[in-house]
């Protein structure tokens, strides 16, 4: 079978894998073992195999050997405000797109509250014919819906967009602040559409019952549109460090957006200018402009496999492979280039392809053991194209760390170390 090249630096089409034929050959030394070993392998039978298996638990956790899969925790003010913490998915540890509940990405302002769910409640007031109170049992009686959706800070992947010299740091680090689950819960606009919203509220104010009481303007038609009071994620209540026991989602929002543990929903005429969108997540532009009020997050992707920290173990057949998302609708293609930009082949996108949602690209690629630059650059259905780090460098002011979406580089060494690198 002759290789069929889809560009340069050694990308195969990104089908080829599927067809088969091609082992990558991780399974050839299993093929050593020589006939004597085998038998006395079998010989000596492990206790597993002559005793029953452990006890049934009621809830499971993932196998002991699994404990390094775990968060990274960042704390950029550590002695200042310790409970100021950003906590990273370890996206180059996962496959698939969904994100595991107890490895979602974390952004907690001032620590995570534990709340009494039997004493919380949800208030809608403001411009509203009838202000109304929820409890949690109240709530449940209300027609539910469940969406998957991307969650990212607002602040993913600043590391990139800051430091002087690229970090030598892993996906969790760099870019783990963005995560995706199966969110369940009830629709804003029936809740809004009970408490009856006034012509002129055009804006909704929503607050979070923690320290720093988070909160942010939305805009009414984004709230009725799509926006949900979240309840349950992967089919579970949601986790206490995603809100529990319910939290604003507004799919394809800036993270900081989607409101943890919401208290209340004040119905406004205009954007109330809170401290959290007056100060941290305002964009500075390049021309000393601000972008006042930014939502929507821009088409993006990363590859994970392989990425920052791994290393290769020699020349040969290697899936790339990574996740691609954007805020404002379906993913439409994903390309990689293995020859530093100077070729771009299409990978493949795994469906289901969602809205807001990642999805995973793949494409098969032969390492011919020289130094290799990988990048991955993906495009939505607007039209939008990921930038490269200096397209987006220009548009904002230096000292802008909010939405860098531009594409990753990574650099395969001879020896096989994959490092972060700028281009
Ligand atoms: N009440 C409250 N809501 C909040 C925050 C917070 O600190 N307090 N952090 C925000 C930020 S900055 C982000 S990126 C997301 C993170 O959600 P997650 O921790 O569930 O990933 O929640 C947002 N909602
Ligand atoms: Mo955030």
């Amino acid at each position: 079978m002759s290789d069929s090249f889809a560009a340069g630096g050694g990308l195969l089409s990104r089908r080829r894998l599927l067809g088969g034929g091609l082992a990558a050959g991780a399974v050839a030394a299993a093929g050593s073992l020589g006939l004597v070993e085998a038998v006395r392998a079998e010989a000596a039978l492990p206790a597993w195999q002559t005793e029953p298996g452990l006890e049934v638990r009621p809830y499971g956790v993932p196998d002991s050997h699994e404990a390094d899969v775990r968060r990274a925790i960042i704390q950029v003010y550590k002695e200042l405000a310790p409970a100021y913490s950003f906590s990273g998915t370890p996206l180059h540890r996962l496959r698939g797109t969904i994100t595991p509940s107890g490895l979602h990405y974390e952004v907690h302002h001032g620590g995570r509250p534990e709340l009494d769910p039997a004493r919380h409640r949800l208030r809608i007031h403001g411009l509203v014919e009838r202000p109304l109170a929820f409890d949690l049992e109240a709530l449940e009686r209300y027609p539910m819906i469940s969406r998957v959706h991307f969650l990212e800070c607002a602040g993913n992947s600043f590391m990139n967009a800051h430091a002087e010299q690229a970090p030598q740091m892993g996906c969790d680090m760099l870019h783990g602040l963005v995560s995706n689950s199966e969110w369940t819960g009830v629709p804003l606009r029936l809740l809004l559409e009970e408490a009856g919203v006034r012509p002129e509220g055009r804006w909704l104010v929503a607050i979070g019952d923690d320290a720093p009481g988070l909160a942010r303007s939305i805009p009414m038609e984004k709230a009725m549109r799509d926006g949900m009071l979240a309840l349950y994620q992967n089919g579970e209540r949601i986790r206490p460090e995603q809100g529990y026991p319910m939290r604003v989602l507004l799919p394809g929002y800036e993270g900081n957006m989607n409101v943890k543990w919401v208290t209340a929903l004040q119905v406004v005429e205009r954007p109330a200018h809170t401290k959290d969108e007056s100060g941290e997540y305002t964009d500075l532009l390049a021309d000393g402009k601000v972008i006042a009020l930014s939502f929507t997050m821009g088409v993006k992707s990363v590859i994970t496999h392989p990425s920052g920290g791994m290393s290769m173990s020699g020349p040969g057949l290697y899936e790339i492979s990574g996740l691609a998302w954007s805020g404002t609708g379906p993913v439409t293609k994903v390309e990689v280039s293995a020859d530093a930009g100077a070729s771009w082949a299409e990978a493949l996108l795994h469906p289901p392809v969602l809205d807001r949602a990642l999805v995973r690209f793949s494409i098969p690629w032969k390492w011919s053991g020289a130094p290799a630059l990988l990048q991955s650059r993906a495009h939505d259905g607007s039209g939008a194209v990921q930038p490269t780090r200096s397209e987006w460098k220009k548009r904002y002011s230096p000292a802008n760390v909010n939405h860098n979406n531009s594409i990753q580089a990574w650099r395969v060494t001879q020896d096989g170390a994959v490092q972060n690198v700028y281009t």
